[in-house]
């Protein structure tokens, strides 16, 4: 069966491809909000290549190596005429667990889904001598900007792509297509206004300004992208954000009213994900696997998830996270073993009951610790006690 009508658009405009209209409806269809623009319009001045020259992308050396190919989607795709841009809401306002997770990773992984949707939308495009490529998030294009062109929203202060009834909960991706197709024609306006929620309400103060993210302060960067050992000072800040961050979105008044995403109408699947910090903190890496392959977590790695786990459990644990994290301490993972020693030491604070028993376990794993790194944490723990 095909997408698309076979009546042809009566198109005064000959440049204008005949089943333009046809086409995006068709692909309207699928998706929540659907926009089109010529790739010569896009502009981005400079601003990724200046937001990596100064550092703000940290360790993304993928950003890094393409920045200069973000700033010109025509080096990546030099065939294309058009770029339909697509919107798809994964908004959702409950999200029962205790480890918290960002929304957008209660569904199956959307670079999947979008592959897959998108397989059959490509045969019948090829049908009609049409070339076409999905672009979404991994490929080195300027989605929100691209998006932004199309008339789907603003860029808020928060650097997110913002619509004035769907919120900013959804993903954005394009299809490039080698026929001319009718642009959208209107661009948004900014709705922000006088608000500064979005950077006043961010706990590390990543939005260093309206508009810029540090990612190195920024808690999706650190649970996701990030493999190391978080910053000590960062920590804290975390709460229990174990994958990603929603808060300069849950803040955003435009958020407040937004849709919610219907699990029938949507082409991904929901994760009924059961998460429970003292559980999972105790996972071995086959474990993860199986609980987790196929959803946007396996992103971060056994070993970073368990990182973030300990650090959850050290800030929004309780008096018997203790225990589970003594067994973390004593894990293999030099990383952690770093992080669940601070988490032993936050959870003492709040429980100074356990203190001299704590204190007994930390002084026993210095003098059985060959790791510098590990060892550093418990001398800073037992001098602040
Ligand atoms: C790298 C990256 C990250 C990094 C850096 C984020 C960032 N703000 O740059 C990290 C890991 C931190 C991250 C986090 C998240 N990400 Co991310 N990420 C990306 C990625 C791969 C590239 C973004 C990029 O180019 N950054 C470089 C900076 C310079 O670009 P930018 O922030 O978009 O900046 C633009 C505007 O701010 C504008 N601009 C700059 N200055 C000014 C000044 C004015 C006045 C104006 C109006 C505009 C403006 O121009 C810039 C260039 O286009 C895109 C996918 C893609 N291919 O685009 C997804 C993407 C941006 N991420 C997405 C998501 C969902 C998230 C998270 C919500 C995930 C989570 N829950 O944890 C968080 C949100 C954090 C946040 N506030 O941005 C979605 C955003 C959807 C939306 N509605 O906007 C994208 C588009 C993926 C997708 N295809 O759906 N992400
Ligand atoms: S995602 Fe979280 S940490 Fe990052 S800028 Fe937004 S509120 Fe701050
Ligand atoms: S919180 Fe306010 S400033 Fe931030 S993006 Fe939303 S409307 Fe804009």
């Amino acid at each position: 069966m095909s997408f698309f009508s076979t009546d042809i658009d009566n198109n005064s405009l000959t440049l204008i491809h005949p089943y333009s209209k046809s086409i995006l409806s068709a692909i309207s269809g699928k998706f929540d909000l659907v926009g089109v623009i010529d790739p010569k319009d896009l502009q981005m001045a400079g601003r990724i290549e200046r937001w990596v020259k100064s550092g703000l992308h940290e360790s993304m050396g993928y950003m890094e190596t393409t920045s200069s190919l973000r700033e010109d989607i025509l080096q990546f795709v030099p065939w294309a005429e058009s770029i339909i841009v697509v919107i798809k809401n994964y908004n959702l306002k409950e999200c029962n667990n205790d480890a918290s997770i960002s929304k957008y990773a209660v569904w199956r992984d959307y670079h999947k889904a979008f592959k897959k949707e998108f397989g059959e939308l490509n045969n019948q495009l090829n049908k009609l001598g049409i070339k076409s490529k999905l672009l979404v998030d991994v490929q080195p294009v300027p989605d929100r900007e691209l998006a932004k062109l199309a008339g789907l929203g603003w860029i808020g202060k928060n650097t997110m792509l913002i619509n004035k009834t769907m919120g900013s909960y959804f993903f954005i991706a394009s299809i490039a297509v080698n026929v001319k197709l009718d642009p959208s024609l209107e661009q948004s306006k900014t709705f922000c206004g006088t608000c500064t929620r979005c950077i006043d309400l961010c706990p590390t103060n990543a939005l260093i300004a309206p508009y810029t993210l540090d990612s190195k302060r920024c808690i999706s960067y650190l649970t996701i992208e990030f493999k190391g050992i978080i910053p000590r000072h960062l920590r804290s800040a975390m709460g229990g954000m174990v994958f990603g961050c929603d808060i300069c979105q849950e803040v955003c008044p435009w958020n407040k009213f937004a849709k919610e995403a219907s699990e029938t109408k949507f082409f991904f699947k929901k994760i009924n994900y059961k998460l429970n910090l003292e559980e999972l903190a105790i996972i071995q890496s086959d474990q993860f696997l199986q609980l987790f392959s196929g959803t946007p977590i396996m992103r971060a790695g056994w070993e970073c998830f368990i990182r973030n786990i300990v650090v959850a459990l050290g800030n929004v644990g309780t008096k018997s996270s203790i225990e589970v994290l003594k067994t973390c301490c004593r894990s293999e993972n030099e990383i952690i073993r770093v992080h669940s020693v601070w988490a032993i030491g936050q959870l003492v604070k709040r429980y100074p009951e356990s203190d001299v028993e704590v204190e007994e376990f930390l002084r026993y794993l210095l003098l059985n610790n060959d790791s510098v790194i590990v060892r550093e944490e418990i001398e800073n723990i037992l001098l602040s006690q």
